[in-house]
């Protein structure tokens, strides 16, 4: 942790001007403005604390709920982060053990980063369907919340660019860049270290006021900006999380198999999604919410304002079967400006092929199963037929439970919706 005022490096408190990497020129906005003064083209200590304010101030008005400032010292997620890949649970994520120490060090990937510059926005759109009503028929498909609008990476780097021009309107030119999860960056632990949240048990970061229904977003900068302090932990005994995560994903608290989490393998994996899990998918076509439908944190979630984040062509309430009849073109138009369209078609129906799976046994889910075998990739071949096998084992379930010579002798139930959680907290 780092008191306003410290050097974030050398932890010696800056009582004197302290003289930036780079030559800083204020530019004060008016010819009275007492807030910055031109110091031979530096800035002081008590100019950058304001320079910091205006930061978190302009970062609102772009529509950020939040920004804060976090040195660059994360040597204890750096283990954790070389624990998590030497158990593999990155799984097939290779991106996330390319770069080395550049994800944990932010100076080592961009040269002279002296702070980090963290922001979050809410996303939770409103007048979207109800997530749990959504989950709970399996006719639906259920896309996770934050890939129902345009596609965040968009939204947020183009706000950060404007924060990046509003501060160099006031300083002068600045050393900086933009990420959104765009390159090696731990951001959940710079926003943490921002003071923007903690790290849940999940592995979400988490907000006391906004749950954890947000993104994240930071701006890497040589500014020697006081830092805020980290946010301190407050899931307190609670592990709904880990109880009622469908595939027992979260293995610990704080600890990800990403391997079995439902977001890595409808929107990560490109392969074959493993047999055993595929049941436990339940409808969820396109990521997984329900580690934070049921963080009682979440009730204090707040709706987003931004338009950018409401659904898009009524992807909070399709039919699975309206959606597995979409043609490529289709699917590239209606995912156009989306996260979604990331995945491919291939993966996308891979995706659905599982979810009518595990639906009802109904004939027009057969025949639509059956009616695109042909045309689809081996791999998406490879789920119809589990889809249609599994449909077939319903449909002869449901005969002998309804046939009186077997009635004395019932199956079990299909696990498909078994480990859902049958109440939740809601925002
Ligand atoms: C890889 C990745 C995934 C992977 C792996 C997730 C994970 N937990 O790592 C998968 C595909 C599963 C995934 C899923 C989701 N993701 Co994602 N993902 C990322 C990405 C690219 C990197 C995350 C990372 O660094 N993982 C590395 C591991 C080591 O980190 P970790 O599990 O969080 O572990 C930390 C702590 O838990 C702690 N820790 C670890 N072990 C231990 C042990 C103990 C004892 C303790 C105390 C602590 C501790 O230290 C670790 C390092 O800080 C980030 C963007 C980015 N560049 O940061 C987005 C990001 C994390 N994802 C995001 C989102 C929205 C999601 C989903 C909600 C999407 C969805 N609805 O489907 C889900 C949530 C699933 C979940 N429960 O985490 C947002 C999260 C926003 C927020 N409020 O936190 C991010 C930040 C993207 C963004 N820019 O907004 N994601
Ligand atoms: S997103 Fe879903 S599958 Fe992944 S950890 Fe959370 S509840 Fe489990």
């Amino acid at each position: 942790m780092q008191a306003q005022g410290l050097h974030a490096v050398t932890g010696k408190a800056i009582s004197t001007r302290v003289v930036p990497r780079r030559q800083a020129t204020v530019v004060p906005t008016t010819s009275n403005d007492p807030d910055y003064r031109q110091l031979g083209g530096e800035l002081d200590a008590e100019a950058y604390g304001e320079l910091a304010r205006n930061i978190k101030r302009w970062a609102r008005e772009l529509g950020f709920q939040q920004a804060g400032i976090a040195g660059i010292d994360l040597s204890e997620d750096e283990v954790r982060l070389e624990t998590w890949l030497a158990r593999g649970f990155h799984g097939e994520m290779a991106y996330m053990a390319r770069h080395g120490r550049k994800r944990s060090r932010p100076q080592w990937l961009v040269p002279g980063t002296l702070r980090v510059i963290a922001v979050r926005m809410d996303y939770l759109p409103p007048g979207a369907a109800d997530a749990d009503e959504v989950l709970a028929d399996s006719r639906l498909a259920y896309v996770s919340r934050y890939a129902l609008g345009r596609d965040y990476h968009k939204v947020l780097r183009r706000r950060l660019r404007a924060l990046a021009r509003r501060i160099e309107a006031r300083i002068g030119p600045f050393g900086h860049r933009v990420f959104v999860d765009s390159a090696p960056v731990l951001e959940k632990a710079l926003a943490r270290q921002a003071g923007l949240g903690w790290i849940g048990k999940h592995t979400n970061l988490l907000h006391r006021e906004s749950g954890s229904w947000f993104f994240l977003g930071e701006l890497y900068t040589d500014l020697p900006l006081p830092v805020d302090a980290p946010a301190t932990d407050h899931c307190g005994r609670c592990r709904r999380c880990l109880d009622l995560c469908p595939t027992g994903a979260i293995v610990a608290p704080y600890q990800l198999d990403a391997r079995r989490c439902i977001s890595y393998l409808t929107i990560e994996l490109p392969g074959s999604i493993p047999h055993e899990l595929r049941p436990l998918i339940g409808n969820r076509i396109y990521g997984c919410d329900d580690c934070q439908l049921v963080c009682p944190w979440n009730r204090f979630a707040r709706l987003s304002a931004e338009r950018d984040f409401q659904p898009r062509h009524r992807l909070d309430q399709r039919r699975l079967l309206e959606l597995f009849a979409w043609n490529e073109a289709e699917f590239l138009r209606y995912t156009e400006g989306s996260a979604i369209r990331r995945i491919g078609y291939q993966r996308w129906l891979r995706n659905i092929a599982v979810a009518l799976g595990n639906g009802p046994a109904d004939e027009a889910v057969r025949i639509a199963l059956d009616s695109r075998r042909q045309a689809v990739s081996p791999l998406v071949r490879e789920h119809i037929d589990w889809a249609l096998q599994r449909l077939e084992e319903k449909a002869c379930t449901e005969r002998q439970s309804t046939d009186p010579a077997t009635r004395a002798d019932p199956l079990p139930a299909a696990p498909a919706q078994a480990s859902r959680p049958l109440s939740r907290s809601r925002p």
